[in-house]
């Protein structure tokens, strides 16, 4: 076996069958693979070998150690004693703790031992199975169905090491543009420009914050990518520019296949460029999907992913704001909920491979395409994607949102473990379908759903075709003023978001995090996977049942403040929180200061800045990061530092701002307790000293 440190705490070990050259070129790598130095992996691995032709890992399993991570996963946070498949595929409605694979396949595992981490990713596009000590409670078990035999061990010691080390390797996410953190509300389908307008219109009367409506399949000619239907959305250009006015930007949904039409101009230019992938007898291969019969893209190809990336003109030159790439496993109708037969084959541009051998990459390609596309036709903006299918290091090219959920109390707790295990496979921009996808939903769901969803990185409202409808007034009083209420809330929140996209970009740590990754000394924490931390200073604890409004959290080591009252609770405990609706459990890190905006409809309108402040005996701080929120100009960053002492008195200085971004506020305030305290917004050191009654 080949083994080599790649980058600092990254080894990277290669088995190569039949005497095939290492190669390890992968769609994970933000970057072509280095030669690295020759190292070694201690007795970590017990044996690496081809059986059968078929490469078999297997790892040594500390005693106690547990796992973490693996993608997209149903069921809870850890995945000690389960088996993994990775094989995107389009599942069946209603995804239970049984199912295994969805849309995503990231072969990715946290392994955590009393607080001391490390990572390994198994790289192939293939099918991959991990036995994570089920069939033997000693080993970890990797088993794929072809390829070499290459993986990456991430070193720790915490798990914020694991993920910038992975995330190092595999690509950071992106900054995303700062509207793209707004609230988003679609459906499948608003059916036409007029359904949409009164849609935002009710958005506005109602003071609801919206910022991004989006088009399902039917806004297109017979389901012909890049078209427009003509009837129902007769001028693009106006009604975008009129919605574009109210502050709304619209995102457009994009599907691979391909309608097999000579009259079509995208088909012809694909067929004649020879851009479609082949059945084993080189014809093109064909399935059916919404269009009818399709062709589906090579995306393996770079030049297969230029033209694809070109063809967003047509959305862009009309005033589209981003794209979201749906059905790209890819899932295919014949037979029903299917995907490529594993002999199809991806020319790849004079690298062909087989289906088989590339196809948890397909749709990270697909999204590969659709970014470097938007990116290269508006070099000055950051491109905004969302992709159901992807790999390894899809958090480079787009977001990924968790496809056909439920609108089952089941399926808004399940969003709390599957977001926190992306984001500790390197997928921290994520969110799942709020309200849920299928069935119908309620109010109180819809209003609990609410609570939750505010807190991801990615806010949006979905919901399917025949379903009851879901926007936010849908279910009437008192749900509608909750659900208000909540975006309002994420919209104040929007300045500490958008400093852990930031903090994300640069390092990889997730923004909806798991406890454990804050708190991995602390094993309580470990299955604590109904409750999640946004960022260090946010703790949240949404009700997922119907009826309540209590509900257990923990709350570990150290001292965190009630968000509604301010009453502070010493941790390690386990409190019994009151959440009535309207006032989800949150707890604010004591000394921990929050920068929080204005509570406006939409980020075109300007917010002041407000540092929050819950004080107690002790000290912290916090950041804030500003830049003007698309582009790539210049940027600004400064620390807030709490010393709070025990006879109540509170310092709070605000370091110098460094960077050239000029923030277009006059004032800044500082909230201690009750008070809110005026300072002029400069670059210049701030310090404010008040008696607070603690
Ligand atoms: O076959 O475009 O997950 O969000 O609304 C269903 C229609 C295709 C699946 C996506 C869903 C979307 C729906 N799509």
């Amino acid at each position: 076996m080949d083994v080599r440190r790649v980058a600092d705490g990254v080894v990277r070990a290669g088995l190569f069958a039949d005497g095939r050259p290492p190669d390890y070129s992968s769609p994970a790598l933000a970057e072509p693979p280095v030669v690295g130095e020759p190292a070694s992996l201690g007795d970590l691995v017990e044996s690496a070998e081809f059986v059968d032709g078929r490469p078999r890992l297997v790892i040594r399993r500390a005693e106690g150690e547990r796992y973490f991570a693996c993608g997209e996963r149903t069921a809870g946070l850890e995945k000690t004693g389960s088996h993994q498949v990775f094989w995107n595929i389009d599942p069946p409605m209603g995804h239970t703790a049984s199912f295994n694979n969805l849309y995503t396949s990231i072969p990715f595992v946290l392994a955590l031992r009393a607080g001391r981490a490390y990572g390994l990713l198994y790289d192939y596009t293939g099918r991959v199975e991990i036995d994570l000590a089920r069939d033997d409670p000693s080993r970890v078990v990797f088993e794929a169905t072809g390829g070499d035999l290459v993986f990456y061990v991430f070193e720790g010691p915490t798990p914020r090491d694991v993920l910038d080390r992975y995330t190092a390797l595999t690509g950071r996410t992106p900054m995303p543009p700062l509207w793209a953190l707004g609230n988003h509300q679609s459906r499948w389908s608003y059916m036409s420009a007029d359904e949409v307008r009164s849609v935002a219109a009710e958005f506005r009367a109602r003071r609801i914050p919206c910022e991004v409506l989006y088009l399902d399949i039917d806004y297109m000619q017979g389901y012909r990518v890049f078209t427009w239907d003509s009837e129902r959305f007769p001028d693009p250009e106006r009604f975008l520019a009129e919605l574009r006015e109210d502050g709304f930007r619209v995102v457009t949904i994009i599907d691979p296949g391909v309608r097999v039409d000579e009259s079509y101009s995208v088909y012809r230019e694909g067929r004649d460029g020879g851009f479609f992938c082949l059945t084993h007898e080189g014809e093109e291969y064909r399935n059916v999907v919404w269009p009818g019969l399709c062709a589906f893209p090579d995306f393996s190809s770079a030049a297969v992913r230029d033209w694809w990336g070109s063809l967003h003109s047509w959305l862009l030159d009309a005033g589209v704001a981003g794209v979201w790439c749906d059905m790209n496993e890819p899932a295919l109708f014949v037979p029903l909920q299917s995907t490529m037969p594993p002999d199809v084959v991806h020319p790849g541009g004079g690298r062909a491979r087989m289906h088989a051998d590339v196809h948890n990459a397909y749709g990270q390609w697909m999204a590969q395409a659709t970014r470097e596309g938007l990116a290269t036709l508006r070099p000055e903006r950051r491109p905004f994607v969302i992709s159901r299918a992807g790999y390894a290091g899809m958090q480079r090219h787009a977001l990924q949102w968790t496809g056909d959920n439920s609108s089952w109390w089941e399926h808004l707790w399940m969003s709390m473990p599957q977001l926190q295990n992306l984001g500790l496979s390197g997928v921290a921009w994520a969110g799942v379908d709020n309200g849920g996808f299928f069935d119908d939903g309620n109010g109180e769901l819809l209003a609990r759903w609410t609570e939750l969803g505010v807190f991801q990185p990615f806010c949006r409202n979905h919901s399917a075709m025949g379903t009851a409808r879901q926007e936010p007034w849908a279910f009437g009083e008192p749900w509608e003023s909750i659900c208000r209420e909540m975006l309002l809330l994420r919209m104040r929140l929007l300045p500490y978001l958008y400093t852990l996209f930031e903090e994300c970009h640069r390092t990889g740590a997730p923004i909806l995090r798991p406890l454990l990754f804050e708190f991995p000394e602390d094993e309580t924490t470990y299955t604590a996977d109904d409750q999640f931390m946004v960022g260090s200073a946010l703790l949240v604890a949404p009700i997922t049942r119907p009826g309540l409004e209590h509900r257990h959290v923990y709350l570990p080591e150290g001292t965190w403040h009630h968000f509604w009252t301010g009453d502070f609770v010493s941790g390690p405990a386990h409190v019994l929180a009151h959440a009535p609706l309207g006032q989800p459990a949150i707890y604010v890190r004591s000394n921990t200061p929050i920068p929080m905006g204005d509570p406006i409809q939409h980020t075109g309108e300007s917010s002041g800045l407000t540092w929050r402040v819950f004080a107690s005996p002790g000290s912290g701080s916090g950041d804030l990061y500003e830049d003007a929120g698309d582009g790539y100009g210049p940027s600004c960053r400064r620390t807030a530092h709490v010393e709070s002492g025990d006879d109540g008195r509170v310092r709070f200085s605000l370091s110098i701002r460094e960077g050239e971004f000029v923030p277009s506020r006059h004032i800044t305030r500082v909230q201690l307790g009750p008070e809110v305290v005026e300072v002029p917004e400069s670059a210049e050191p701030v310090v404010i000293e008040r008696l607070v009654d603690l």
